[in-house]
């Protein structure tokens, strides 16, 4: 898999040379690029980006600077990820989605968005025969600075499904056959008892059909748990 990044902050980024994902980079899994959208910019002040048309708070950012830095990406099988507070909620059945994808491009935006016209424009019927396509994406109900923190969590939950990326596939596999892509229920491991706090008998009894009916009812109270706080 191919992944570019586009930011006027590449600093952002610098974390996703060490981990996981920059051991698979190494190993040719990933090949990852960061785009300064800076030197990008064409008039003297480096801008990019300018106030809204129709007036309000804040600066949108240029289109002309983002045609420049996306154009050579813009190959054929490419998804174009534009990072918003206003996309497609992200989560774990779109980052497996997103695991099959040849290449992928993340626009990241600062200030009150890009132009839009960057998205209309690679949402073209050209761009599509190509196999060109363009995902409005947010990671969840809050305002972020910038779309740089959205992208590193979208990596990091996308490259982590790729084969070799994580070290013991078994712990993967286990993964995708729980309900919702997530392990659910409480764990422990040694002491049997940490400051008077007994480890669940069963899970000591080598019973593994009694341990798997103890883990399906502990999830399920943790779920009800869960969405009694959350509303
Ligand atoms: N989920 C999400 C994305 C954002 C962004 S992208 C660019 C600015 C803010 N905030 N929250």
């Amino acid at each position: 898999m191919r992944i570019d990044a586009l930011t006027i902050f590449p600093q952002y980024f610098e974390p996703l040379t060490l981990s996981l994902v920059g051991k698979a980079r190494d190993g040719g899994i990933i090949d990852f690029y960061i785009h300064d959208l800076r030197s990008f910019a064409s008039n003297n002040h480096h801008s990019v980006d300018d106030t809204p048309y129709g007036g309000g708070a804040g600066m949108v950012m240029l289109a002309q600077v983002w045609g420049l830095a996306l154009d050579p990406l813009m190959v054929e099988d490419t998804d174009l990820i534009i990072l918003t507070p206003a996309g497609k909620r992200f989560d774990q059945r779109m980052a497996e989605a997103f695991s099959k994808a040849s290449h992928l491009v993340f626009a990241c935006g600062r200030y009150e968005g890009i132009d839009d016209r960057v998205r209309q424009y690679y949402s073209s019927d050209l761009y599509a025969s190509r196999n060109i396509r363009v995902h409005e994406v947010s990671i969840g109900d809050y305002v972020l600075g910038g779309g740089e923190v959205a992208s590193l969590v979208m990596i990091e939950a996308i490259t982590r499904l790729l084969p070799g990326v994580v070290g013991n596939p078994e712990s993967l596999s286990e993964e995708s056959h729980s309900q919702d892509g997530y392990l659910e229920y409480p764990n422990f491991t040694k002491p049997a008892i940490w400051r008077d706090i007994a480890v669940p008998a069963i899970l000591l009894s080598g019973n593994h059909s009694e341990i798997a009916q103890w883990r399906a009812d502990a999830a399920r109270r943790r779920a009800e748990e869960n969405l009694w706080t959350r509303g």
